[in-house]
C-alpha cells in the first residue's frame, strides 16, 4: 500500500476514535469526528458533541487556527453543504484554507448526499471519499438507516439462561445476567434514540426504562454526560393496561405510549407526563410496530432498543423488523418450568430464522452474541 494510503487509514482511525466519543450524546445527529493534519502533524482534532452545536470540522478548526491553512481535513462523514442548525462545514474548511479533504464515507442525509464533496472540488479543494467507509458507517447504524429508509436501526435485547429461557414461571427474573452484563445493556440504552418495551414486561418488572449513570459501568464524567440525555421510553400497551402509577411514568424524560383504542384518555397522560397516540394494525387487534417505527424515525430516533417480554420481541421479529440481534447467554439453566425467550410459534425447520453471529465476547460471567437476521 502506498505511503500516502496508509497515514489516510491511521489518520481516519484517529478521526473514528473521536467521532466514538459522541456516542452518547449527538442523537438525533450523527457521530463525526475530524483530524486535520499538515506535514504529517496534527494541528486540530474535533468531534461533533451534541445537535445545535459545533460539528466535528468546526471544532478542528477552532483548535488548529491559522495551522488549518494548507491542511488536510480528515472527516469520518462528508462535510455538509446546508444550512441546518449550524452553517456549512464545507464553506468553512474553504475558507480556512483547508486544501485536501478526506472523507470516510458521503453523507446520507437528503440534504447534503454528495454537494458537500462537490462544493468542496468546485473550490479547488482535492477530494478523497471511502477511506475506512464501513467502520464510519459502523458507528452510525441508525443515522444511516434512517436517512436511507425513514426508519430507524432496531436492536432487539434478550437475556437468557443457557436453556433459553428468562424469567421462572412466577415472573421472578432478578437476576439472570450478573452485573457486568446488565452495565453493558445501560449503555445499549444510553447509546439508543428510544427504547421501547410492552405492557406484558412493563406490569411483570415495573420497569423504568431508564440509564442510570451509576449503572453505566463507565469513569464518573463520561457516565454523567452519557445521562445528560434520555432516550425517549416508549410502551406498547394497546389496551392501556399499565397504570400510571407506574415506575415508567414515575422517571424523569419524555414517555410516549402506543395503543389501539379508538377513545383515548390523553388528558390522563399528558398530566403524567407523557403522550398518548394510536397505531392500531388493520386488523385493529394490535399496534402496527412498522407504523410505530416509522413515527419515531419522522421523530429524529436512530437507534431502537426493544426489550421486552417473549409477545413483542417475538412480534417485531416475525414482523422482519429486527436489524440486530443482542442476545446475554447466563451460565445458569432454569429448567423447563421457566418462561421461553421468544413467542415464535414454527413447526417446521423450514420456518426457522436464520442467523449470522457477528461478534461474540464474554461479559462477566456471561456471554454477549451478537447476530443479524438473515433474510431468504
Ligand atoms: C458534518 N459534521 O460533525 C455533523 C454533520 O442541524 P445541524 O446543523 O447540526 O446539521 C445536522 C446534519 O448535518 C446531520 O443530519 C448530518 O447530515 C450533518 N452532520 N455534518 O459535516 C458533523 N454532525
Ligand atoms: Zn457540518
Amino acid at each position: 500500500m502506498p505511503d500516502q494510503a496508509i497515514s489516510d487509514r491511521r489518520m481516519m482511525a484517529r478521526a473514528l476514535q473521536l467521532a466514538a466519543k459522541g456516542l452518547y450524546s449527538t442523537d438525533p445527529n450523527p457521530r463525526v469526528g475530524c483530524v486535520l493534519v499538515r506535514e504529517d502533524r496534527i494541528v486540530g482534532e474535533g468531534w461533533h458533541v451534541r445537535a445545535g452545536e459545533g460539528h466535528a470540522e468546526v471544532n478542528a478548526l477552532a483548535q488548529a487556527g491559522e495551522e488549518a491553512r494548507g491542511a488536510t481535513a480528515y472527516v469520518t462523514l462528508e462535510p455538509c453543504s446546508h444550512t441546518g442548525r449550524t452553517p456549512p462545514c464545507a464553506d468553512a474548511l474553504i475558507a480556512a484554507g483547508v486544501v485536501r479533504v478526506v472523507a470516510a464515507m458521503q453523507d446520507p442525509n437528503p440534504l447534503v448526499a454528495g454537494r458537500g464533496l462537490e462544493r468542496l472540488r468546485a473550490a479547488d479543494v482535492q477530494v478523497d471519499c471511502g477511506v475506512l467507509e464501513s467502520e464510519a458507517a459502523a458507528l452510525n447504524p441508525g443515522f444511516v438507516k434512517r436517512m436511507q429508509t425513514g426508519l430507524p436501526y432496531v436492536r432487539l435485547k434478550l437475556a437468557m439462561s443457557m436453556d433459553g429461557r428468562t424469567a421462572m414461571a412466577s415472573g421472578e427474573s432478578q437476576w439472570i445476567t450478573g452485573p457486568e452484563a446488565r452495565a453493558d445493556v445501560q449503555r445499549l440504552r444510553a447509546r439508543s434514540s428510544a427504547v421501547v418495551s410492552g405492557a406484558d414486561a412493563v406490569l411483570l418488572d415495573d420497569s423504568a426504562l431508564t440509564v442510570r449513570s451509576a449503572q453505566l459501568g463507565l469513569p464518573e464524567a463520561e457516565a454523567k454526560a452519557a445521562t445528560e440525555r434520555q432516550p425517549l421510553r416508549v410502551l406498547v400497551d394497546g389496551s392501556l393496561r399499565v397504570p400510571l402509577s407506574g415506575r415508567l411514568f414515575q422517571q424523569d424524560g419524555p414517555v410516549l405510549v402506543a395503543c389501539r383504542l379508538d377513545e383515548l384518555p390523553e388528558a390522563d397522560y399528558r398530566a403524567a407526563g407523557a403522550e398518548l397516540i394510536a397505531l392500531a394494525d388493520a386488523g385493529g387487534q394490535q399496534v402496527d410496530l412498522d407504523a410505530l417505527l416509522q413515527l419515531l424515525a419522522s421523530r429524529g430516533c436512530n437507534e431502537v432498543l426493544v426489550e421486552s417480554g417473549a409477545k413483542l420481541t417475538g412480534a417485531f421479529l416475525r414482523a422482519g423488523l429486527v436489524d440486530e440481534l443482542v442476545v446475554y447467554m447466563a451460565p445458569r439453566l432454569l429448567g423447563s418450568l421457566a418462561r421461553p425467550l421468544l413467542e415464535l410459534p414454527f413447526d417446521s425447520m423450514a420456518q426457522a430464522m436464520q442467523l449470522d453471529v457477528t461478534d461474540m465476547r464474554a461479559v462477566g460471567r456471561d456471554w454477549r452474541i451478537t447476530a443479524r437476521p438473515v433474510f431468504p
